[in-house]
């Protein structure tokens, strides 16, 4: 069986006592999609995501965070297209941030297990069944990919990957986790541990906001290799140095507070 989240804030890290593993076939993931500016992208992205085969039931879940451009006719169409395929667009009336577009998809997610999806080519969706699997085993309560572990990945920006590597690290010492690549964007649990999270974060303080919830909540994290196929900003790259000190910030609030 799955097991409801019961948050509990003092409790020790988890111990030996495993679930049992639930038959997948019964289960639903609900993908979580946030997306600002992707047309050129989140058709292709939801074809992924469709075609990935599952033992499990899926639902998808886009967020339009205030797009300006045809990432909701580009989604629309993939609808039309795939009449199907159960995919929901909820919009937000004015962009708002990452944070803000995963947290809209949750409260509209009615699967058991989630996962966030960028809506940009950079993670392939392929790479769901060695995710989900320390989940559906029972072994964990939520499963991170990882860019650093030896998966096939583009050959890109060296100061960026110190970057990650310098948040990771800081995000570690304050967790006690030995997570690889706590940016990530591949952060797959069960939806009662999510929604236990209580998440506020608005924009990209959401990923040390998820690492620090969960380690204070005692929840067993486990780590997956996954391919990555990084853009460059001449295709679209939006991330700066500036989200970069703003997650040195996140990492240290959300150690201590909500
Ligand atoms: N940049 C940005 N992304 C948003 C926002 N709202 C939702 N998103 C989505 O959040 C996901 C992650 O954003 P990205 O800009 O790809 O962040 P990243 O992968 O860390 O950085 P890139 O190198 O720019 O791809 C994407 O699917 C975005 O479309 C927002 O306000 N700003
Ligand atoms: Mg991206």
């Amino acid at each position: 069986m799955l097991m409801d989240a019961q948050p509990d804030p003092q409790a020790a890290p988890a111990t030996a006592s495993e679930p049992a593993a639930t038959p997948a076939r019964s289960l639903t993931l609900s993908v979580l999609v946030p997306v600002y500016n992707e047309e050129a992208t989140v058709y292709e992205l939801l074809r992924r995501v469709t075609a990935v085969p599952l033992p499990l039931q899926k639902e998808v879940v886009v967020v339009d965070d205030g797009s300006r451009d045809r990432t909701r006719e580009e989604v629309e169409r993939f609808r039309r297209e795939h009449p199907q395929a159960n995919i929901r667009l909820v919009p937000h009336g004015q962009n708002r941030g990452k944070g803000a577009a995963v947290r809209t998809a949750l409260e509209q997610a009615t699967g058991d297990l989630v996962i966030v999806q960028d809506g940009d080519l950079e993670y392939d969706p392929k790479d769901y069944p060695q995710l989900l699997q320390p989940l559906l085993d029972g072994r964990a309560d939520a499963v991170f990919g990882s860019r650093f572990l030896g998966g096939p990945h583009r050959v890109l920006y060296f100061w960026h990957s110190v970057g990650n590597k310098v948040l990771t690290l800081l995000s570690n010492v304050f967790t006690n986790y030995n997570l690889t690549d706590m940016e990530v964007c591949y952060k797959a649990m069960r939806r009662s541990v999510a929604l236990s999270l209580d998440l506020t974060s608005e924009r990209f303080g959401i990923e040390p906001e998820i690492t620090a919830k969960l380690a204070r909540g005692g929840w067993r994290l486990y780590e997956v290799p996954v391919s990555y196929a990084g853009r460059s900003y001449e295709e679209g790259k939006k991330i700066g140095w500036r989200d970069g000190v703003a997650a040195l910030f996140h990492i240290v609030r959300f150690r201590f507070g909500r």
